[in-house]
């Protein structure tokens, strides 16, 4: 028997390990507490950057992305541009589940969530919407450029990824978002492309990232992640070693809104790290994690990644 573990981003990944460890606790599956945990934050409007009451993009419509990866069977669901479903990734599970395939995407991810029992609804929020017509009153006489000046605001992105360590020893990992906010119509992030927002190996370890998704993706974080710790690199060394990999490549990312990873591996161990950009004692990187511990969950900050060195925290600079 393992001691199960589990992580999210964000601090609104809190309530998300302590609803998944306690799934967890009650022997369900990794797979199951993945789902459980991103359907719970999924649901809350409150939260601007996930599932319902997610900010728009440039036209105000809400366009879902998400993915969940089984450790057990190393098969992976995706969906991406979904919209009006309030629970993008079970429908990537159930994409998984009952299809040859990885990933459907707009119209037809409907479609099919529909034919599978899903219920279309109004995502958006009154607030959600206010805040699109405030972006797009202040854009409409600019330039496309522009548009995309000020997207990075705590408000504007927060992806949830998720990764779970069961009792008997499986790992799944889980990513669901909103994605951008303000983005082209159609445009996809990391978080449901499998070895970007997220990647499980059982042998190794999973992987969750979450901030730039432009950039991320071109380094695909997350099975760079879970690569170096089949490498031999601890779970902290991967992340890291893999954020400084995406600054070498892509200096020009260092000034953009950051990028973030997570990590659990088949021993329990936890970590998380971030480039420092986009971070700031207002907007800090946190990650939470469940364990036998700290059952309930706690937050932990930091590790910031600049191209030669590391800044614990934030806070302890204040
Ligand atoms: C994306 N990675 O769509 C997401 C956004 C995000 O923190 O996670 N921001 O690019």
């Amino acid at each position: 028997m393992n001691s199960p573990v589990f992580i999210a981003t964000w601090p609104f990944g809190l309530e998300a390990a302590r609803v998944g460890y306690q799934c967890l606790q009650q022997n369900e599956s990794s797979l199951d507490a993945i789902e459980k945990a991103a359907n719970t934050i999924e649901l809350d409007r409150t939260v601007t950057s996930v599932g319902a009451g997610g900010m728009p993009n440039a036209e105000g419509v809400l366009e879902l992305d998400a993915a969940i990866m089984d450790g057990k069977t190393h098969s992976a669901g995706s969906v991406a541009g979904l919209i009006g479903i309030s629970r993008p990734i079970s429908v990537a599970r159930k994409i998984m589940e009952t299809t040859p395939h990885v990933m459907l995407v707009g119209s037809n991810a409907l479609r099919f969530a529909l034919k599978h029992g899903f219920q279309e609804e109004e995502l958006r929020t009154e607030e959600s919407i206010q805040s699109w017509l405030n972006w797009k009153k202040k854009h409409i006489s600019q330039a496309e450029v522009a548009h995309f000046e000020d997207l990075a605001t705590p408000q504007n992105h927060d992806t949830i990824g998720l990764c779970a360590l069961d009792a008997s020893g499986t790992l799944s990992a889980g990513c669901t978002t909103s994605g951008l906010a303000w983005k082209l119509p159609g445009r996809v992030g990391d978080s449901p492309l499998i070895g970007s927002g997220l990647y499980v190996d059982n042998e190794v370890g999973a992987a969750a990232a979450t901030g730039d998704g432009d950039e991320m993706m071109k380094v695909t974080i997350s099975s760079r992640v879970v690569a170096l710790m089949a490498a031999g690199a601890s779970p902290q060394a991967a992340c890291e070693t893999a954020l400084r990999y995406l600054l070498r490549k892509r200096p020009a990312s260092q000034h953009k809104y950051g990028a973030a990873v997570i990590a659990l591996n088949t021993q329990g161990e936890t970590a998380g790290a971030a480039t420092l950009s986009g971070f700031s004692q207002n907007h800090l990187w946190q990650w939470a994690v469940a364990s036998r511990q700290h059952p309930g969950g706690r937050l932990l900050e930091g590790p910031y990644i600049t191209p030669d060195s590391s800044i614990t925290s934030l806070l302890d600079k204040a």
